[in-house]
């Protein structure tokens, strides 16, 4: 037995792929297209992909990460140069496992020691590319793997192509030889996946004792989906379980559809001086070659059908990314969520305390008490305005009066219930991002806690609210049925009622209060709050006081939600990442259609058996 298996049973039927509505080769095939507009379409695919990002840590992240950078590289390294230049030599890469004799195949097949090969594993770290002097101006301008520096000499550095020229091989056909597809050097198989995609022709090596191993029969099914063309050879098969072996893989190749793909069974031999096997064992392959290489019209639609094969697989590849980037979209917008629901608590919870009296407590309450005990808040009532600047006058220059206490109690009662509120609402947006993959991982400690500046701020933000109370006495007290009264209310004294009347609002009234039974002032200080309540100017300055208050909590509570928030915001895709996505695809899949590739025979490959096609 020389060469093939003679049970595979395409081998005489080598038409690749399904699509086997043969005319003879050649004939109307279209150039390229009738329209030229898949260049454009796959630049704008180009760029929707190079536009899209996927910075939030899902499930779904790394492997649309990692298929966005590979559809890239294949545009860049295949399939854009490949468009402009359909006439351009064939590539045959030549992919398997590691030492599986690529490389002996290689040099065998061009009759040169072209790939060093060896025993070490893996052998061939950096790609070597091999044609004819005739295609060498082609590979070397670097249009196709543009990413790979040329080279002239071997060379370890997987960023590199060793060119090298071999007057053996025909015009129109080169051989790549790959790293293995299964190394354990991470970096081989990479760049052994991004050759693979840059293939016209895979020639996929492998031998007797490895065949039926896992990761050769995952690329060669991803390859079957996209219609790329295959030619198997099965390497380093003892003569006496040829047939049986043979037999097997074509059963294999068959039950993944891959059955159409030609086989060839060489047999264990050893090599010669230079490395190379006998003429004996590769004739029935450098025939095959030597007639594709001598059949333009075979070459060409071997070429269409990879290429049309590698942009039929573009749409449902960034459909992936699309999902994966509405995906980011619905993650980012899920964590928004759930920090807003934390401070809106935390605002409510504010809304909350100023409804149900909590902080009429202890010693707000007690400075009230005095405040209306000791009478200067009644004979602050019956105060003329030359007399308030009396008392004013009187504050600051003497010690403190109970205004200025109760003024500082309902300050730090204020300041006490925003900083719990705010430190409440951290630790629930902190807890609510830890229980999201995506959130966890966009959190740092200090954001469990409010904003360190946050004690200052609330602080500051009561006294300006009191001032504004103060304001709003003074403004309504313009109101020709109020400004009686305000003449006789001290605007200090109004103002520090209607902050009491805020604490104490709508419609509490003080028998809610933490109030010491029988205790003279606290009887007074009941009556001044109903006096209070009763008085519709006080009420609607209370409402405007609580409504101003509350606004300014909220803008307080905004700048501490938005610390969270501006983690979002960055990682956020940018909103039609997606649709930009989808919309490109479309585009490249509808200007396909208009080219007339997808229209193209399929590719047919010459026969296995010596002799004509
Ligand atoms: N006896 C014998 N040895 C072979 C044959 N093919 C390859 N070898 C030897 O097997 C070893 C590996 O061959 P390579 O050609 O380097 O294999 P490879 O697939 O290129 O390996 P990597 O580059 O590591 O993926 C070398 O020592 C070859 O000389 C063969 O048909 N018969
Ligand atoms: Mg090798």
């Amino acid at each position: 037995m020389t060469t093939h298996g003679d049970s595979a049973t395409q081998a005489d039927a080598p038409t690749v792929a399904a699509r086997t509505g043969s005319t003879d080769a050649g004939e109307d095939r279209p150039a390229t297209t009738g329209d030229d507009s898949l260049p454009a379409a796959l630049a704008d695919l180009r760029a929707a992909i190079g536009a899209a990002r996927f910075p939030l840590a899902l499930p779904s992240a790394e492997p649309a990460r990692r298929a966005a950078g590979s559809l890239t590289d294949q545009l860049d390294d295949y399939l854009l140069p490949r468009l402009r230049r359909l006439d351009a030599p064939l590539l045959v890469v030549v992919g398997g496992s590691t030492g599986a004799g690529k490389s002996t195949l290689v040099n065998s097949l061009v009759q040169a020691r072209v790939s060093a090969a060896g025993v070490l594993r893996p052998t061939t770290r950096s790609p070597v590319l091999v044609c004819s002097p005739a295609d060498s101006g082609w590979f070397r301008q670097g249009e196709l793997l543009p990413g790979l520096t040329r080279t002239n000499e071997p060379s370890e550095d997987p960023h590199t192509l060793q060119l090298v020229t071999a007057p053996a091989l025909p015009p129109g056909l080169a051989f790549l030889d790959a790293p293995d597809i299964d190394s354990v050097v991470d970096a081989n198989r990479a760049l052994a996946g991004q050759l693979l995609a840059a293939a016209d022709l895979w020639l996929f090596v492998t031998t007797a004792a490895r065949y039926a191993d896992a990761v050769p029969w995952e690329l060669l099914r991803s390859a079957r989906a996209r219609g790329a063309v295959i030619a198997m050879v099965l390497d380093r098969v003892p003569p006496e379980a040829a047939d049986e072996i043979a037999a097997h893989l074509s059963e294999m190749l068959a039950a993944q559809d891959l059955g159409a793909a030609p086989l060839f069974v060489l047999p264990e031999t050893s090599v010669d001086g230079q490395g190379l096997l006998p003429d004996r064992v590769t004739a029935p392959l450098s025939a095959w070659f030597a007639r594709l290489a001598a059949d333009a019209d075979a070459r060409a639609a071997v070429v269409r059908q990879t290429l049309d094969g590698a942009l039929a697989a573009l749409r449902p590849a960034v459909e992936g990314l699309a999902d994966a980037a509405d995906e980011q979209v619905t993650a980012a917008d899920a964590l928004d969520e759930r920090v807003r629901a934390a401070y809106r608590g935390a605002h409510r919870a504010v809304e909350q305390g100023l409804k149900d009296g909590r902080l009429l407590r202890g010693e707000v309450l007690a400075r009230w008490q005095e405040f209306v005990g000791t009478g200067e808040f009644f004979r602050t009532l019956e105060a003329r305005i030359g007399r308030l600047r009396d008392r004013v006058v009187a504050a600051v220059t003497g010690r403190p009066a109970p205004a200025a206490e109760l003024r500082e109690a309902i300050e730090s009662q204020l300041v006490t219930l925003l900083r719990g509120v705010a430190a409440e609402a951290a630790e629930n947006a902190y807890t609510g991002w830890k229980a999201h993959p995506a959130g966890a991982a966009l959190l740092e400690p200090g954001l469990a806690h409010p904003a360190g500046d946050l004690p200052e701020r609330a602080e500051r933000l009561v006294r300006e609210w009191q001032r504004g109370v103060l304001e709003l006495v003074r403004v309504e007290g313009g109101d020709r049925r109020f400004v009686a009264r305000t003449a006789a209310y001290a605007v200090n004294a109004t103002g520090l009622a209607v902050m009491i009347a805020v604490f104490a609002s709508t419609a509490f009234v003080p028998t809610g209060l933490e109030v010491a039974t029988g205790a003279g002032t606290t009887v007074a200080a009941q009556t001044v709050l109903q006096a209070l309540f009763g008085d519709q100017a006080v009420r609607t300055l209370a409402a405007k006081a609580r409504a101003d208050l509350l606004d300014r909590v909220r803008a307080l509570l905004d700048d501490e939600a938005a610390r969270y928030l501006a983690r979002t915001a960055e990682a956020r895709p940018a909103p039609d990442t997606a649709e930009a996505l989808r919309r490109a695809g479309n585009g490249v899949e509808m200007a396909r259609h208009r080219s007339g590739l997808a229209d193209a025979d399929a590719a047919r490959l010459p026969g296995t058996e010596g002799g004509g096609s």
